[in-house]
């Protein structure tokens, strides 16, 4: 079984996208087990997404993310990772395929409602920096 880390972005919150997004997960046979809402503070934000920081879309991508709460979770699954990113869509939702959440739910490149780890490497980093073995349920 394998974990990764899904977020529901500030736009999908503010748009009352929660539970659609939690059932799309639910029906697609992924195992949510761990979630909680936070608001994530800019040095949260700029901690998770290090790996863009040089990226000429950091600092919006920061401002965007700490805009509001978001919905944080932790998936199981086999292949995990690449289930969850296949329900997203691509990145930019004008480029994702019909019945992904990016594709229904996602505003612009920016403003895309979700998030998904991309790798083993990133799953275990981003699940380990928003949630302790103590609020997984597996
Ligand atoms: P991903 O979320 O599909 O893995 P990444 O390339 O890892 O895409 O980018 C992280 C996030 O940064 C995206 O989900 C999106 O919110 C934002 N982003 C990515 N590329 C752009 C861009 O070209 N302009 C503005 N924001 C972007
Ligand atoms: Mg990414």
């Amino acid at each position: 079984m394998e974990k990764t880390l899904a977020i529901i972005k500030p736009d999908c919150v503010k748009g009352g996208n929660i539970g659609k997004v939690i059932s799309m997960i639910e029906e697609k046979g992924l195992k949510i087990v761990a979630v909680k809402m936070v608001e994530l503070s800019r040095k949260e934000a700029e901690g998770f997404y290090y790996v863009h920081k040089d990226k000429p879309f950091f600092e919006s991508l920061i401002s965007f993310m700490t805009e509001g709460p978001v919905v944080l979770m932790a998936l199981s699954g086999e292949n995990a990772i690449s289930r969850w990113r296949e329900i997203m869509g691509a990145t930019d939702p004008a480029k994702a395929e019909d019945g992904t959440i990016r594709k229904s739910m996602g505003t612009n490149i920016e403003r895309n409602c979700v998030h998904g780890s991309d790798s083993p490497e990133s799953a275990k980093f981003e699940v380990n920096y928003f949630f302790s073995s103590l609020e997984i349920f597996e």
